[in-house]
């Protein structure tokens, strides 16, 4: 297989002295997480939710050899009892932990957020955020992703014989990202780096999203204050 910036990765790795790169994706069910895997690993390794089930309840890890590992985490926003059990297990898991030279490090090194860039549910995702992650997880290993870029203007001008945005929903995504960053600020405090935009079910800046993560790849281990 033929792995994207493989050698980029590589090389950031080895700042790190310690592989894969674990990446925990989080956000509201249907935003688009496992679609975004797919896309990424382009091939269906996660399963997709129609309707209203939910699919994933269970975290699961996807790797890219011994590069990158991404968690797949059940999304937020069914129902209060399922909310609560979902937000403990996505908490365990910024928990978890390795040793290395007899000191404990957390394992999950980076938080991509998938946003629906329909807008749908954007609520449940700050929360998220709010409650679950921010408290749990340092602030600059936090990116957002906005999704389902092609539907942001409820399918209007997206140009499906290029597989683009025209430049009226070009100017709406940027626009969202900016919007983004205020909400974010505004819901939890902490000022996240400008988001990327795309979409997974039409394959569009699936590397822009690979670009994003890889160029912020964190250059040390992540301590764990317990
Ligand atoms: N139009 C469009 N639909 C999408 C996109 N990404 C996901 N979907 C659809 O949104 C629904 C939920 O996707 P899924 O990946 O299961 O979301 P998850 O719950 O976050 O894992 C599915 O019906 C997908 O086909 C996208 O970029 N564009
Ligand atoms: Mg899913």
């Amino acid at each position: 297989m033929d792995i994207y910036r493989k050698n980029d990765i590589d090389n950031n790795l080895s700042l790190l002295h310690v592989r894969p790169l674990d990446v925990m994706i989080v956000g509201a069910t249907g935003a688009g997480k496992s679609t975004t895997l797919n896309a990424i690993f382009n091939s269906e390794v996660a399963k997709v939710g129609r309707g209203v089930d939910p699919e994933t309840m269970e975290i699961r890890d996807f790797s890219i050899e011994r590069l990158i590992r991404f968690w797949d985490t059940p999304g937020l926003g069914d129902n209060i009892k399922k909310d609560e059990q979902y937000s403990k297990k996505m908490i365990d898991l910024l928990y978890e932990k390795y040793s290395y030279n007899s000191k404990n490090y957390g394992l999950v090194d980076m938080v991509l957020v998938v946003l629906d860039g329909t807008g749908r549910d954007m609520g449940s995702t700050y929360k998220l955020l709010r409650d679950v992650i921010v408290p749990n997880f340092p602030k600059d290993r936090i990116l957002v992703g906005i999704n389902q870029a092609d539907m942001a203007m409820k399918g209007r001008h997206w140009n499906f014989m290029i597989n683009k945005p025209d430049d009226t929903l070009e100017g709406f995504l940027e626009e969202k990202c900016n919007s983004v960053v205020e909400r974010v600020k505004e819901a939890t405090g902490i000022k996240i780096k400008k988001p990327v935009y795309y979409s997974g079910e039409q394959n569009y800046n699936i590397h822009k999203l690979m670009d994003f993560i890889i160029d912020n790849m964190p250059k040390e281990r992540r301590k764990l204050v317990l």
